[in-house]
């Protein structure tokens, strides 16, 4: 069930108002506050969309990374570039409809159980929003108990609802939607739950080294010609030219590779990396990103069918693998994403962009691997590389029984 605990918290209205917030404010920070599962939650992040033809694309058609936005029977999303429009920061969704409905969703959002989940989000303009949760069943999908529609005022406005997820709970999506003739912006959407552990995904620095790091690369520094094989076009790049500052450039023959053996634990590890294709994510080729080739191997990478995929082979066949079916296929060129993948006997687990988007329950790990390690492949750039022999980032997940 959902509930609408407090449709109206109007910020800007006067003292009275002010002082009541900042109280309520207060008690909230007071609980054990849930963290924002939500990556990208200010819709600050954004790239290009899939172009049309006899469509310029502009700045204002950039659409929020890991977010989907859909006009139905005439509505229209937006992503607009304008801080006055924006809550926080330069961007916010608008959502305008006449007789249409339009959608923002955020999904999956896996269930590890029945805790309530809390979502906040910012809104005004005029009309009605629908926030709706969709929840996959094994054999079937629900949407969850429709909630209080959320009347919206010209002033920010934030509003507070909760969700329980059903007994036979995997995960649901998060589905903020018009109701009749609306104009909405909104901005700062959180979703979590007590006890949810904070990712740091994508980071927003370099990650640096530690105990635990096996490789890292930042690309400062030409590569140790000793240690690594450059075949083809591969070099560095300029200054800023990377995610940070310099990052690694591969060519359309590019090759870089080093040993595998000290470098990667097939037992546990996580690898992540910076990641810009110069092709769309449709190009039906495979797009190694850090693999090992060979029978023995292992593989992050973007495969001809624009899936997302990280696993470990032997033999040339498939142990285990976590895979987000077409995950690539609207990618355009040009943009950098963050890519992690983390190992160990319970679970494996992929995140783009701080999003998780596979997993695995119980992976077949590989014993050995083979002797090389690639890193990047034809056509990309690759920047702040670590690679590390512990699991670094989990997000919890349904039970196996549950599924
Ligand atoms: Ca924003």
């Amino acid at each position: 069930m959902m509930r609408l605990a407090r449709p109206d918290t109007p910020m800007f209205a006067g003292l009275t108002a002010a002082l009541t917030a900042v109280a309520v404010l207060c008690v909230i920070a007071a609980w054990a506050e849930p963290v924002n599962l939500l990556p990208n939650p200010s819709f600050e992040r954004v790239e290009p969309p899939v172009p049309r033809a006899g469509v310029t694309v502009t700045a204002e058609d950039w659409v929020p990374t890991t977010w989907d936005m859909r006009g139905d029977w005439g509505a229209t999303v937006t992503c607009p570039d304008d801080p006055a429009q924006a809550h926080s920061g330069r961007r916010c969704v608008r959502l305008k409809a006449d007789q249409g409905v339009g959608h923002i969703i955020y999904g999956p959002l896996p269930c590890p159980d029945a805790r309530p989940w809390t979502i906040r989000l910012w809104a005004r303009g005029s009309g009605t929003l629908l926030v709706q949760g969709i929840e996959y069943l094994p054999d079937r999908w629900e949407r969850l108990p429709d909630m209080p529609p959320v009347q919206v005022s010209d002033a920010w406005t934030q509003y507070e609802l909760h969700v329980t997820p059903q007994a036979e709970r995997r995960q649901w999506w998060l589905d903020i939607a018009t109701q009749g003739k609306s104009d909405v912006w909104v901005d700062d959407v959180f979703a979590g739950y007590e006890g949810a552990a904070s990712l740091g995904l994508p980071p927003d620095k370099p990650v640096g080294k530690d105990d635990s790091t096996l490789l890292y690369l930042d690309f400062e520094q030409p590569l140790d010609e000793d240690a690594f094989y450059i075949g083809g076009k591969a070099g560095l790049s300029a200054d800023n030219e990377g995610r940070f500052g310099k990052c690694l450039n591969l060519g359309a023959d590019g090759y870089v590779a080093c040993s595998a053996n000290e470098n990667v634990d097939p037992a546990q590890g996580t690898i992540e990396v910076w990641c810009k294709f110069l092709t769309p994510g449709n190009d039906v080729v495979l797009r190694p990103i850090v693999s090992i080739p060979g029978p023995e191997g292992m593989s992050l990478h973007k495969d001809q069918y624009s899936h997302i995929s990280f696993g470990f082979s032997s033999g040339w066949a498939t142990l285990s693998n976590a895979t987000a079916l077409g995950y690539a296929d609207r990618w355009q060129p040009g943009v950098w994403r963050h890519f992690a993948a983390c190992w160990d006997k319970d679970l494996m687990q992929v995140f783009v962009d701080g999003k998780l988007v596979a997993w695995c329950d119980k992976p077949k790990l590989s014993r050995s691997l083979g002797p090389e390690l690639r890193i990047g492949g034809p056509d990309m750039q690759i920047a702040d590389l670590r690679i590390s022999k512990i699991v670094r980032y989990r997000q919890a997940v349904p039970p196996l029984a549950a599924r």
